[in-house]
This record gives structure tokens, C-alpha cells and sequence, in this order.
């Protein structure tokens, strides 16, 4: 199976309290109802795919709870639930632990008292594992995920997510089984070396965080000349709206788990 191809997403309906949600720099307050209006697009275009799509419902008491890609790592054998690294995201992991479990046969947790680690900071490719540090995701969080997921086959390859950036995958995306959509700045970096690798167009490095999803790729709208060059390149390209999220440091692979469930 293919590190793309998925039969199901979780997605959470983004709450009231999003106007609370983190952010680097103050860039004005999202607007929910926008908010909700771009998630639905986004939950059309996954589904259009063939996907499963699980809604969960809004949790208020966590305002970045739409972020639901920093709750867990999915992979095919199992998926592992992270720890969050941002202390008012730490309870959504659990939140979401019983979800896994309904679609799951084996579900671990990340559970070291020093081990912080989010979703965001990890790529699956067909290879290996990235797992980027961070101001999010620290060493201890790195290694004890590599000792869970070494049983499943899975190699994890250390890597650093740029200072300033909040999440490796801010800067990158798999767009099929041998190519990364990355920054110019993140790719310097020689981490995806042996890897074939488009670079976003200059000044658009905010539509780095795009996702492929079975035929699609989905990427945030407002960035023409990468959205050209994927095209030439191509790829069947979706644009959903993002305005809102991108006030959160949110992007496309935030707003979605992407697997394949094994029971
Ligand atoms: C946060 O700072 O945690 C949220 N406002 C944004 C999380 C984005 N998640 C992601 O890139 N995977």
C-alpha cells in the first residue's frame, strides 16, 4: 500500500473557543463561521477520494482541538498517541484515543513523562518515518516513539524543524512515493536527500502544508504559482480555503488523521 492512499480520515468540527487557539504572532481572530465553511470543503474534497470521513464533534474546552493531526501518528499497523508538547493540547490526545480504538486493533501511547511529541512533526514516507524536533517535539518523544513503532517495521529518522517554524510538516508534504513538496529553507538542510523534491514558489512558502490524499493533492487556495507548478507536475490539485486556520499556524495536514485502518 502506497504512503498516500488512505480509506479513512478524522476530522473534529472546530469549536467557539478556536478564537482562543495559539498562534506565533496575533494576526487578527478567526472567524468561525468562515472556519466552518472551509472545513466542510475540506471534508467534500476527502470524500470525494472514496474516504471515510469520521466527524468528530467540537470540544470546547480545547481550542486547537480542530488540529487533530497532533493527537496521534496512524500508521498501518496501529497508530500511537502522541504527546502534545503544547501544554493546552496535552488532554486532546486522550480525547482522541477512543476513536483509534474503535478503528484499531492495537493502539499505543506515547507515555514517557519527559517525552513531548506532536503529529505535526512527523512524515511517513514510503521508506521511513521523519520526526522533526521542535519547540513542540523533543528527543525523548523522538526515541520513544522510535522503540514503539521498531516492531511494526518502521524506521524513525531524527530530523529538525527550522527555529521559527512550528512543526516540521509546516514546511513540507509528501506528494507521492518519491516526492516532497518543501521550502527552500527546510530542504537547505539536506534532509531529504536520495528524495525528489519540489520546492514551493518563493514568497509562497505558507502552502507548504499541503497533503496528499489518494488522487489529490489538497492545498491551501491563494497560492497560484505553486498550485502551476504542481499541475505541470501532474498532480490532480484541490484548493480549500484557509484564512482562517492560517491565523493559527493551522494548515491542510492539521485538519485531518489520514489511514488505513488494520483490525
Ligand atoms: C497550535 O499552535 O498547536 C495550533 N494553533 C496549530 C496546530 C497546527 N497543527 C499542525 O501543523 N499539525
Amino acid at each position: 500500500m502506497k504512503s498516500f492512499t488512505f480509506s479513512h480520515a478524522i476530522t473534529r468540527k472546530p469549536s467557539g473557543s478556536i478564537v482562543a487557539g495559539l498562534r506565533a504572532v496575533d494576526t487578527g481572530t478567526p472567524d468561525l463561521g468562515l472556519m466552518l465553511a472551509h472545513h466542510a470543503d475540506y471534508i467534500v474534497a476527502l470524500r470525494s477520494t472514496g474516504a471515510t470521513v469520521v466527524e468528530l464533534d467540537a470540544a470546547e474546552a480545547f481550542p486547537d482541538s480542530v488540529f487533530v493531526e497532533d493527537t496521534a501518528l496512524c500508521l498501518p499497523k496501529g497508530a500511537v498517541v502522541m504527546r502534545p508538547g503544547a501544554p493546552t493540547r496535552l488532554g486532546e490526545a486522550a480525547l482522541m484515543e477512543p476513536n483509534l480504538r474503535a478503528l484499531y486493533g492495537q493502539v499505543l501511547r506515547i507515555e514517557g513523562a519527559d517525552s513531548y511529541i506532536e503529529g505535526g512533526d512527523i512524515l511517513v514516507t514510503e521508506t521511513e518515518v521523519l520526526v522533526g524536533r521542535s519547540a513542540r517535539t523533543n528527543g525523548a518523544g523522538v526515541a520513544e516513539l522510535a522503540r514503539l513503532i521498531a516492531p511494526w517495521g518502521h524506521d524513525v529518522r531524527e530530523v529538525f524543524t527550522p527555529p521559527g517554524v512550528l512543526h516540521f510538516k509546516t514546511d513540507c508534504s509528501l506528494l507521492d512515493a518519491e516526492t516532497i513538496l518543501s521550502t527552500r529553507r527546510l530542504d537547505a538542510s539536506g534532509c531529504f536527500a536520495g528524495y525528489r523534491v519540489i520546492h514551493v514558489a518563493d514568497g509562497e512558502e505558507a502552502c507548504a502544508n499541503t497533503i496528499r490524499f489518494n488522487d489529490l493533492v489538497i492545498m491551501p487556495a491563494g497560492f497560484p504559482r505553486t498550485r502551476d507548478l504542481l499541475v505541470q507536475a501532474g498532480y490532480k490539485v484541490q484548493e480549500i480555503g484557509n484564512s482562517e486556520c492560517a491565523k493559527l499556524d493551522g494548515g491542510m495536514s492539521c485538519l485531518s488523521l489520514r489511514f488505513t485502518p488494520k483490525p
